[in-house]
């Protein structure tokens, strides 16, 4: 599993196997628990507020954001997105919601409560996962490179790269703030990557690889995708599109962070 995974990794950021083995950190997280997940969820966006799940979905026809109760994966409030829009990344700032499209270079803000949009916003370029630092949302688009946006203008306050001993790290997906880094599942692997905001460098690799269920091991689409951390408790949930398990899972102690 280990050499699969470095392999993985090593060819979507043009790496040799032997660079990285000098890599930061990889890391295989503890499950801590289990829940149900919607396995029609083609899962985008994932964030905790309140105790409570919210996740957003993709594919033209079945994009959504919805509410869902964790403890029974069961969807307790949800909000089509009408075609074309290709629903992506979501984050929460305050009382409202953000959520990117895939190609429309258009985004929506809804009310968190009523789920009614509230607002729409555009943006060049790809959208793919989205996170809020407290200051930024932050968007990634499937390069290196993660946009920091102004949410009162949506306009971009600036911008970092991310690299791994020094080389770029394409197919950033979904984000998620934690405690002070960037967490991003890379698509089409099984591994998160752990950036400092402020140089773009990952410290670590979150290893997901034991993680995947044996229902969609085969599926080439439904690759480990959506992180949510629970600021006030410190939970971390990960799950994947059309997975039919979601985790909460802590990293082991051994982690030198
Ligand atoms: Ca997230």
């Amino acid at each position: 599993m280990f050499v699969r995974s470095l392999a993985a990794l090593a060819l979507w950021i043009s790496l040799p196997v032997a660079a990285c083995a000098q890599a930061p950190d990889i890391i295989r997280p503890e499950v801590v628990a289990t829940y149900p997940h919607d396995t029609n969820a083609f899962t985008q966006g994932l964030f905790i507020h309140d105790g409570q799940l919210f996740e957003s979905t993709g594919q033209v026809g079945q994009s959504s954001l919805r509410r869902v109760a964790l403890e029974t994966g069961r969807v307790e409030q949800s909000v089509a997105i009408a075609p074309p829009i290709f629903g992506e990344g979501s984050a929460r700032i305050g009382d409202e919601i953000f959520m990117l499209s895939w190609v429309s270079e258009r985004g929506f803000v809804f009310d968190a409560e009523t789920f009614e949009q509230v607002d729409s916003f555009t943006y060049p370029g790809e959208g793919w996962g989205l996170t809020y630092d407290g200051n930024h949302l932050i968007l990634s688009d499937g390069t290196p490179e993660l946009r920091f946006l102004d949410p009162e203008t949506m306009t971009l306050s600036h911008s970092i790269n991310v690299t791994l001993n020094g080389r770029a790290v394409r197919r950033l997906n979904e984000l998620e703030w934690v405690d002070g880094m960037i967490w991003a599942n890379i698509w089409e692997t099984r591994s998160i990557v752990r950036i400092d905001p402020e140089t773009g460098i990952v410290d670590a690799m979150i290893d997901l690889s034991a993680l995947v269920p044996p229902s969609v091991a085969g599926r080439r689409d439904a690759v480990a995708n959506g992180i949510a951390w629970n600021a006030a408790t410190g939970q971390i949930y990960v799950t994947g599109k059309l997975w039919p398990i979601l985790y909460e899972i802590r990293l082991p102690d051994s982690d030198p962070d």
